[in-house]
């Protein structure tokens, strides 16, 4: 652990540097936490990096390019990235119990992207190339690659739905994954709101996609990753799980057995910057079988890597492997329960009645509101969440229904279960005194909405009140 004070120094230094050259990004870049520092930070995907992971960010690691991977890199010099990245990579094979890892994506999208071309490379263009009897496409006749490429773009996805809270990125059309493949969706059980196994398995028999991916980014219960490993084994689908939104619920072992995905899936991608509080970035964890195929994701679907993220990654992983990040890991579940039980208590209705994990979702419809006018209302006050879908949304995805709340970056800043409880309460008191607008020829508005100014002012004094107790970055001096 490196003293506050050298924490301290470090900051300091590096915002003079940057102002002797750039006053208003170092004026910026102070904003910005004095910011974060006043408001109650809710959203879902978002986190707090430790000092020594923005540092390692900060260098001269990014300066280097490093296409390729370990060891067979297109550029000479790369002895030292080389280090940081077999590093990460061996802390999150270590971490999560993976037999592979690949740690330069730069997003959870790029992550997701290398896992679709590793699994089209090995299903598709792999057998295509043994029929042709051809060592790589280059030596494919001009016929043979005219019907590869057909080929590998008439491929199934079979993902979650994107309002029972799915991604974008699993196969739907304002995305490339809906351009590159036919995609079907599984939702949830409307009366419960939770995953129906029968009925996925239901869409799989019919469908039998190339790729059943599981995983999300607003659903707010567990996942049976081995009930969906035997559904895609049925059909002969590759099994892939995007855990971006939970990645620290596993490192942190909260997830395990059944509901942890790496020994179940073929290939799991992830962010490291969400649960996982690492730099913002992407990993892919794989198979043996895939490995050869994801290590080619450089430069077939990614840019040069950035190895002073990857440093970071190296950094933010040793730190999650260390027995506090499990306590932390618990700590997060335990403040979304006590968030949302809080919201119960007092009126509020959510999806699946609440949450086994980092996340909850508020149907704001039983407020009166919009997604819209309800995140808008909140971050009047203080409060900053995100507008969500909620399943069979009658507002559509821009105005939606809901409000999504989590709770990784409230637990980093140590706030327990009883502070779970006063945000449940400032939460309630903008909602519940929150009406919808009108439009300017006296029509409904979906955006507008109606808040005393006087009660937006008085809870935001109230959330700063309530994070006084848990300082953020309390090295940086901002004065
Ligand atoms: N943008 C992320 C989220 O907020 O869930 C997922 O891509």
């Amino acid at each position: 652990m490196s003293s506050p004070n050298a924490e301290s120094t470090a900051f300091r230094s590096a915002l003079e540097v940057i102002r002797a050259v750039e006053p208003r990004v170092a004026d910026a870049i102070g904003t910005e936490l004095a910011d974060q520092r006043e408001s109650l930070k809710l959203i879902a995907s978002e986190n707090y990096a430790s000092p020594a992971t923005l540092l390692a960010m900060g260098n001269w690691f990014s300066d280097k390019y490093a296409e390729g991977t370990v060891g067979r890199r297109f550029y000479a010099g790369c002895q030292n990235v080389d280090t940081v990245e077999a590093l990460a990579a061996e802390h999150a094979r270590e971490l999560f119990g993976a037999p592979h890892a690949y740690v330069q994506p730069h997003s959870g999208i790029d992550a997701n992207l290398v896992a679709f071309w590793a699994i089209l490379a090995d299903r598709v263009e792999a057998p295509a190339l043994k029929k042709a009897q051809a060592r790589q496409v280059n030596d494919l006749t001009e016929a043979d690659w005219f019907a590869l490429r057909r080929e590998l773009g008439n491929q199934r996805m079979l993902g979650m739905s994107l309002d029972a809270g799915g991604h974008l990125t699993h196969g739907f059309r304002p995305n490339i994954s809906g351009k590159m493949f036919d995609q079907r969706s599984y939702g949830t059980d409307p009366a419960t709101g939770l995953i129906d196994y029968d009925k996925v398995a239901e869409a799989a028999r019919e469908f039998k996609p190339l790729i059943l991916v599981a995983g999300y980014s607003a659903y707010p219960r567990k996942v049976n990753f081995r009930i969906m490993r035997e559904i895609a084994d049925s059909v002969g689908a590759t099994f892939m799980v995007d855990m971006a939104h939970f990645a620290g619920l596993v490192a942190g072992k909260v997830f395990t057995g059944d509901f942890d995905p790496v020994p179940h899936a073929h290939i799991v991608t992830t962010t490291t910057h969400k649960s996982l509080r690492g730099p913002r970035g992407g990993m892919v964890l794989c198979q043996p079988e895939l490995a050869d195929q994801v290590d080619r994701g450089c430069p077939m679907v990614l840019g040069g890597p950035l190895p002073h993220v990857m440093a970071a990654k190296a950094v933010a992983l040793a730190e999650a492997r260390r027995p506090d990040f499990a306590d932390y890991a618990q700590r997060i579940v335990a403040n979304a329960q006590a968030l949302a039980e809080g919201l119960l208590r007092r009126g509020a209705t959510l999806v699946t009645g609440g949450t086994d994990n980092h996340l909850a979702i508020i149907d704001v419809t039983s407020y009166g509101l919009t997604g819209r006018q309800a995140e808008q209302a909140l971050l009047d006050s203080g409060i900053v969440t995100n507008r969500n879908s909620v399943p069979q949304d009658p507002n559509g995805a821009w105005y939606t229904s809901g409000i999504r709340i989590g709770t990784p970056a409230l637990t980093t800043r140590g706030l327990g279960t009883a502070e779970m409880d006063q945000t449940a309460e400032l939460i309630h008191t903008v909602l519940s005194q929150t009406g919808p607008g009108a439009n300017a020829d006296g029509t409904p508005s979906k955006a507008k909405y109606v808040l005393d100014p006087a009660v937006a002012d008085k809870v935001s004094r109230q959330a700063a009140e309530l994070l006084t107790g848990f300082p953020l970055y309390p090295m940086v001096d901002l004065t």
